[in-house]
């Protein structure tokens, strides 16, 4: 079998910019070595509690912090980036790199719940233009639409990077020599889809619309939507988003009134734009309530939350209908 493109192949016949296609290849090579760090487990010591608390109010877990510094490092020490800003630090990091071009903010592991049982995490990136080379906070906050690039890779049964450089979705599978290989081209979302995917323990605290919705769906096919449902819920974002890209679905994480004043659990930069792009990219859709376009939320904090309901788009006009 002749082995599919690379990464860097693929990166050298994209339309980014080549400062873009720089940030990439940073962030390609990176995540390679997180996947070995994660896969180490509890024979290298990395599971469990770091005994941190973040900006988010969360125990910081233990690789949470590594993946965190793993990419700090690697980003600040390209040439082209000006400045990185993550889930795990409170305020960005401004470059010291004179040419410094471009913003990358990440959430380095996603679904940190779910490490000490060995189930799917994975890192998000997304990639804005720098005003400058010594960016504030306010030069991050651009709404997601003004995305130059995103995407996600997940450690699960294989380690998969996904991203979108605004010409559509590419997916590319870790190989034994440590290259991405080109696997799946030109993603696409069906529009129709029987699958769902929320943290149905939360329902009695959800909208009325969303529990319309969801209750439509789990009435089956004797009820209003008239067929059944399968539910997944990996409590990874970056593994039920996956699952939408792959195969359609809907993943939903809406505002609940437990905290009215809180939006919703997930974060804008550098969860729910990320993803957003993607999403439409593969000709979904990524919507705050099944109505407003994720990527037109004009930010106001870095670490600002909001609720998201995003995936196939005939599905997603049934949310915003419920
Ligand atoms: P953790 O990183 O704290 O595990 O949170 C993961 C996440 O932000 C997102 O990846 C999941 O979709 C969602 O939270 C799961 O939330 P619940 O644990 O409330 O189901």
């Amino acid at each position: 079998m002749t082995m599919p493109a690379t990464f860097d192949d693929w990166l050298a016949n994209s339309n980014a910019p080549e400062g873009v296609v720089e940030v990439l290849t940073v962030l390609g090579r990176t995540c390679a070595e997180i996947s070995t760090v994660v896969a180490g487990g509890a024979l290298t010591g990395v599971l469990g509690a770091s005994g941190v608390v973040n900006v988010q109010d969360e125990e910081q877990k233990k690789l949470d912090l590594i993946t965190n510094d793993m990419l700090t490092e690697a980003l600040l020490a390209c040439p082209v980036v000006a400045g990185v800003a993550s889930e795990e630090m409170d305020t960005v990091q401004p470059g010291t790199n004179a040419d410094g071009a471009w913003l990358v903010l990440f959430d380095p592991l996603d679904g940190s719940s779910n490490i000490d049982i060995n189930a799917p995490v994975g890192t998000i990136f997304s990639i804005l233009k720098s005003p400058n080379a010594a960016p504030t906070e306010a030069a991050f906050l651009q709404p997601g639409r003004d995305q130059l690039a995103s995407g996600y890779v997940l450690y699960g049964a294989q380690t998969m990077m996904v991203l979108t450089t605004g010409q559509g979705v590419a997916g590319f599978t870790l190989a034994g020599d440590g290259t991405w290989r080109l696997t799946h081209d030109a993603i696409q979302i069906p529009a129709d889809t029987k699958e769902f995917a929320i943290n149905m323990s939360n329902r009695r605290h959800w909208a009325e619309g969303v529990q319309r919705y969801i209750d439509g769906c789990l009435a089956g096919v004797e009820g209003p939507r008239a067929k059944n449902f399968n539910m997944r819920w990996v409590a990874a974002m970056v593994a039920d988003v996956h699952r939408v890209l792959m195969r359609g679905g809907v993943f939903l994480y809406p505002w609940d009134k437990r905290e009215p004043n809180k939006p919703g659990k997930l974060r804008l930069m550098y969860e729910g734009n990320p993803m957003a792009l993607l999403v439409e990219q593969a000709g979904g859709k990524a919507t705050t309530d099944g109505v407003q376009r994720i990527l037109d939320v004009e930010p106001t904090q870095l670490h600002q939350r909001i609720p998201i309901a995003l995936g196939s788009a005939n599905e997603i006009d049934q949310v915003a209908a419920a």
